[in-house]
């Protein structure tokens, strides 16, 4: 790789931190743009979410030591059209990022305005400012699978028709599009990401798939709280995020600006991923009951494991979710890694290991 500058916009999130990190180790300057101040006061944020900007400092110290001090950071509001601009000013970027977003589908429907204004809105604010005072700048949006939420097709590939099902799957629609008419009116090298579920160790724990595998961790250590989910039934197409990150860089290392879905192209239901959880710990779940009534136990002991509970059903859903990544390995030769298995096995030991510390 040449030497570039990038920015990493939501470089603090579970997703930024590995981006920063692959394009700091591949010798590129790398500046972390995230707003931890309105983070700090988002109650609806799991506690362990909350990131306050002293332990921030401390993380980029020892990412600098991994890394070789070629990560730089800077407080950032996406609502703000001058800090956007006056980071474009100072730093001279080839490269921009965009992975900022309230990202809880969830809390989206709780904060529709919020989402907008951040994750649909912001991207508008982020590519006016790059046509504005540096339009060379190759800029990825961080595009998600949400919004072809009950498509027709089945899996989806770029062509499928677009039915969002959520404030945040249109809010990222919106900067879908937004992106495109800037690469369409003003020639630039704008580019969507598609992301299915990208999931690791670092992912925060309001998310089913760490929820689950936290709460597995838990109970090789003895808690025996049953983890309290939502729809069981639902599918989704989850893959490791550390495989999407180089195919994010691949997207921009194109001839031609385009868009492309990343996936792994296989889909699981949260039942199975509840159940390839407690694999992983030598138990066998069975299961008892139907809808809110259905429980999970364990089939040896008779130990509760799983509970429903209303309060995670979401007021419309997406049931099943695939993606089709034949165009990325076809033009970027990326292809995923990982498979569904070695996903959760690697997030069931990261959590046992957190548990001995
Ligand atoms: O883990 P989730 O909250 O992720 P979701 O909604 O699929 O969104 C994630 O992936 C998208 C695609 O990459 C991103 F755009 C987005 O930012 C985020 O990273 O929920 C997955 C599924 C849902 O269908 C949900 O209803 O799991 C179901 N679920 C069942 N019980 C639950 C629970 N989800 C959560 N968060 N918590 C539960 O207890």
């Amino acid at each position: 790789m040449k030497n570039k500058k990038v920015i990493v916009l939501g470089g603090d999130g579970f997703c930024g931190w590995p981006t920063a990190l692959h394009l700091s180790k591949n010798g590129h300057d790398v500046l972390i743009v995230d707003n931890l101040s309105r983070r700090n006061i988002d109650n609806e944020l799991e506690v362990d979410s909350l990131t306050p900007i002293s332990s921030m400092s401390v993380r980029l110290k020892a990412w600098k030591e991994v890394s070789g001090k070629n990560i730089e950071f800077v407080n950032f509001d996406l609502t703000k059209l001058k800090d956007i601009e006056a980071t474009l000013e100072n730093y001279e970027i080839d490269e921009l990022y965009n992975l900022a977003a309230e990202s809880s589908v969830n809390s989206s429907f709780n904060q529709p305005l919020i989402t907008s204004e951040i994750t649909g809105l912001g991207v508008t604010r982020i590519l006016t400012s790059i046509r504005r005072i540096r339009p060379s700048i190759k800029f990825y949006q961080a595009s998600s699978s949400e919004m072809f939420g009950n498509s027709k097709d089945s899996p989806v590939n770029e062509n499928s028709n677009f039915h969002p099902r959520s404030p945040y799957g249109i809010s990222k629609l919106y900067a879908y599009w937004i992106t495109i008419n800037h690469r369409e009116s003003y020639d630039l090298f704008a580019c969507n990401g598609i992301l299915f579920n990208h999931e690791s160790p670092l992912r925060p724990k309001e998310f089913v798939t760490r929820k689950i595998t936290s709460g597995v961790a838990k109970y090789e250590k003895g808690f025996r709280d049953p983890i309290e989910l939502g729809n069981l039934s639902v599918k989704r197409d989850w893959g490791f995020a550390g495989d999407y990150v180089p195919g994010m860089w691949k997207i921009l290392q194109a001839d031609e600006p385009d868009d492309y879905i990343l996936a792994s192209g296989k889909n699981h239901s949260v039942r199975e991923f509840v159940e390839e959880s407690f694999r992983c710990i030598g138990v066998k779940v069975r299961w008892d009951g139907e809808d809110l009534k259905e429980k999970g136990f364990c089939s040896e002991s008779g130990d509760l494991l799983i509970t429903i509970n209303p309060k995670y059903y979401r007021p419309s859903e997406i049931i099943s979710l695939v993606g089709d990544y034949s165009k990325a390995k076809r033009i970027l030769d990326w292809s995923p890694k990982i498979s569904f298995r070695n996903l959760v096995e690697m997030m069931v030991k990261s959590d046992l290991i957190l548990l001995q510390s």
